[in-house]
């Protein structure tokens, strides 16, 4: 007798071992992705769905943690597939069954593109987006984009080093930042993004909580509006980002930059900042933002301690099941130096790494300043783990 513990991180030990043994390539997945565990936690559930669940779970060999009003079920997906399904799970637990069949979908069949004003963007490889901050107190690049040239040289450096899109802010949102007047923000970014659009370097995605800014870079030719509160600021934005068709990065934050450092309060920071973020995905949808046109991002270093910033990162798979594609904007932030003690001007390897880690748990867009390191932890990441 010979026995391997193969490894179970990913369905693809198990497919190979099938497919070294004559299985089809196909079923060999399906078997594969069947039988890989998971945990899904119920809340806000009545004792008699909780009863009928622990009841459930005893019979089909699922493992069931529960207390009052929630309840951790695990087990392989196939078995836990049932009860997904109104004509095979107990009538108690009906409520169950359409968000646990979106959960088992998106695993399933993940988000393969993103749709932004005028194009589409693939998810099967790392998407880059390079950063220009036009600010003058930004705490990476502060006060080194004097002039709009030296803008349009680093977007088309950002290009040449990888990017897919390049991402323009006008206001800094580092913690204790005041904010900018939107007429301000607006003679900061568009003439930049004016001239990138003109010259063909891009896509644009412009990174404003404010829907006036958005209009004007929108009429400057962006494709993108990038908001770190997550339509939190203006109303006037998600109907903006509907009319316009423009594609969406909703971020998680909580309070403003000038708030948010107190409000980093957490039991259980991967599931609230994914309950958060669900609700803010169902507002966009509701205002009229296509599903695919909206991507996610937990917002790490808004409303977080350096712990919850690793705790996201160790636990992005979380955010990633709620079902959208998932950016992730790690480069230079101050929980990095925690872990590595290094100061602001010496965090790209830090970040390469990070971003090679949040790919393997999910994440498929990277915001970065030093976009050619990256790309190639990327590069290597994306080789190794296979984006399914
Ligand atoms: N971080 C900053 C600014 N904009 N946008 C998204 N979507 N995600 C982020 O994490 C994010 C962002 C702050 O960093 P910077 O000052 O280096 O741009």
């Amino acid at each position: 007798m010979k026995v391997t513990a193969l490894a179970a991180h990913t369905p693809e030990a198990v497919r190979a071992a099938l497919a070294a043994r004559g299985w089809e390539s196909q079923p060999a997945w399906f078997a594969a992705t069947g039988i890989e565990p998971l945990v899904v936690l119920i809340e806000a559930i009545t004792e008699t769905e909780r009863e009928a669940l622990v009841h459930w779970a005893t019979k089909s060999g699922a493992d069931v943690l529960t207390g009052d009003g929630w309840a951790l079920v695990a087990a392989a997906a196939s078995r836990l597939a049932p009860l997904a399904r109104y004509d095979r799970a107990p009538a108690e637990l009906a409520r169950l069954a359409l968000p646990l069949g979106q959960i088992l979908a998106t695993r399933a069949e993940p988000p393969r593109s993103w749709a932004i004003r005028g194009g589409a963007v693939a998810l099967d490889k790392p998407v880059i987006i390079g950063i220009i901050n036009v600010t003058p107190d930004s705490f990476s690049d502060g006060g080194r984009l004097e002039s709009v040239d030296a803008a349009l040289a680093l977007g088309e450096k950002l290009m040449a080093d990888g990017s897919r899109l390049i991402d323009i802010g006008g206001e800094s949102t580092r913690p204790g930042a005041l904010p900018v007047p939107a007429a301000e923000e607006i003679a900061r970014v568009i003439p930049v993004i004016e001239k990138l659009v003109k010259r063909g370097i891009g896509a644009v995605s412009v990174d404003t909580r404010k829907a006036a800014v958005a209009r004007a870079a929108l009429d400057a030719g962006a494709a993108v509006i990038n908001d770190v509160s997550g339509l939190g600021f203006d109303p006037g934005l998600a109907p903006l980002a509907a009319e316009t068709k423009a594609g969406v990065i909703l971020m998680h934050m909580r309070g403003t930059p000038a708030t948010m450092d107190s409000l980093a309060t957490y039991q259980d920071v991967a599931a609230e900042v994914a309950a958060e973020l669900a609700v803010t995905a169902t507002r966009a949808e509701s205002a009229g933002i296509a599903r695919e046109r909206i991507v996610l991002d937990p917002g790490f270093g808004f409303a977080k301690t350096a712990e919850h910033n690793f705790r996201l990162l160790d636990e992005l798979a979380t955010i990633v099941g709620v079902g959208y594609p998932v950016a992730v904007g790690l480069s230079r932030k101050r929980f990095l130096s925690a872990a590595t003690g290094r100061p602001v001007e010496d965090r790209d390897r830090a970040t390469a790494v990070a971003c090679a880690l949040a790919w393997e748990r999910g994440a498929r867009l990277f915001r970065v300043h030093d976009v050619a390191l990256t790309r190639e932890a990327l590069s290597l990441a994306s080789a190794t783990i296979s984006s399914t």
